[in-house]
């Protein structure tokens, strides 16, 4: 399908890496949290191939942060989410859903503690840096919310521990999943947490000064030559097949965690000072969920709009939010939200896409 082109302005905020993705020949691109986040390469099919057998590096500078500092810090961060804190420790990486006092999700970031009183949310696409500024002064907190220089560089894929040992040596690698450790590079401190948004392993360098891009870009490009390393991007493929979420996508303000699957992340026994906490205590059963489904029949083109599903009755059995062939499986895989009658797996269901309707089915699992 031919798309038009993407017109810049500064509004559409550039990155440290831009110039080293333009030059990798990016051919397709999107706006996340305002910033310009590449989308295929060569194509989605031949980047995901290559996703799922050696190693890339990812311009995801879009994942946004918001830095949140002072003795009021954890106290702020906790009024926005369900998943308690209190344990968390200076080096973890929590995914949390994020909810307004209705328990409505508004983000489902990567939460980096880095000290006792200090943050880094690491956004999905939703403006919460406003949010928390809100709050910070409604509530009258002792904390600083702010934008810091920081530029996540993802590298991804079943060789990422090999470039990432070459780089940044053993200890490093050793990182346990979810964690983070300081580096050095340039002089300048950063981290390096076990993380990223694909299920195929790696790093997530959180670049601090936009000068030091293009000489990380490059470190990681020439001790990766034998690798194989190419620049890269979040896979639409990959990301469905391992069940990742896309807010905006498959995650809006109409859900709930519990909807979205991420009732696993929402700690309702405790008192965590969550503003939806009230709200989320009479919505943990939902009537409706996520769901991988799989769709019959040929490829399905990509297509940026909700289809409707459909039981064996006819009914309104709920929606699909995202859909893509798998090469790897021969089939569509996608990710539904479905009514609680019909989200049993082996369901039979029916999808209208704009190729016609087809044969659906609820799966237990993701493929990855
Ligand atoms: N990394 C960082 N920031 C991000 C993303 C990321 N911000 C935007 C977006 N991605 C946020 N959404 C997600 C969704 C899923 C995961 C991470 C961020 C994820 N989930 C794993 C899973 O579901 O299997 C692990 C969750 C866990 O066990 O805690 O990784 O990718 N920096």
């Amino acid at each position: 399908m031919s798309q038009p082109l993407i017109s810049f302005s500064s509004r559409l905020r550039r990155t440290p890496f831009s110039r080293r993705v333009e030059a990798a020949g990016a051919k397709s691109y999107n706006i996340y949290n305002h910033t310009i986040l590449a989308t295929a390469y060569h194509s989605i099919e031949a980047d995901y191939a290559h996703l799922k057998s050696a190693v890339q590096v990812w311009d995801v500078t879009c994942q946004k942060q918001v830095e949140i500092i002072g003795p009021d810090a954890q106290r702020l961060v906790q009024m926005t989410t369900p998943r308690d804190l209190a344990k968390m420790e200076d080096d973890q990486c929590y995914y949390i859903p994020m909810v307004d006092a209705q328990g409505a999700m508004l983000n489902d970031p990567v939460l980096n503690k880095l000290a006792e009183d200090r943050y880094w949310v690491s956004l999905a696409d939703s403006d919460m840096l406003y949010y928390f500024k809100g709050l910070a002064n409604g509530f009258g907190l002792e904390v600083k919310v702010f934008e810091p220089d920081v530029s996540p560089l993802a590298v991804q894929g079943p060789k990422a521990d090999e470039l990432i040992r070459r780089v940044f040596g053993q200890e490093i690698v050793d990182t346990r999943f979810f964690r983070h450790k300081p580096i050095i590079f340039q002089g300048q401190e950063m981290i390096i947490a076990r993380s990223g948004w694909s299920l195929q392993g790696g790093f997530e360098i959180y670049l601090v000064g936009f000068e030091n891009g293009e000489a990380l870009w490059d470190t990681l490009f020439e001790a990766g030559a034998d690798l194989d390393v190419h620049a890269g991007c979040p896979n639409l493929i990959e990301r469905i097949e391992s069940g990742l979420l896309s807010y905006g996508n498959d995650i809006t303000l109409d859900h709930t965690p519990f909807e979205v699957g991420l009732g696993k992340y929402c700690n309702m026994d405790t008192a965590t000072g969550c503003l939806g906490h009230g709200a989320l205590l009479g919505k943990q059963n939902p009537s409706r969920q996520i769901r991988p489904v799989e769709i019959d029949g040929d490829p399905l083109s990509v297509a940026p709009q909700l289809w409707p599903l459909k039981n064996q009755s006819g009914e309104s059995a709920g929606y699909i939010s995202s859909a893509v062939w798998s090469p790897d499986f021969h089939t569509n895989v996608a990710i539904g939200m479905v009514n609680k009658d019909d989200w049993e797996p082996g369901t039979r269901l029916v999808v209208d896409t704009p190729e016609g309707t087809r044969e659906a089915r609820v799966r237990d699992e993701f493929w990855n």
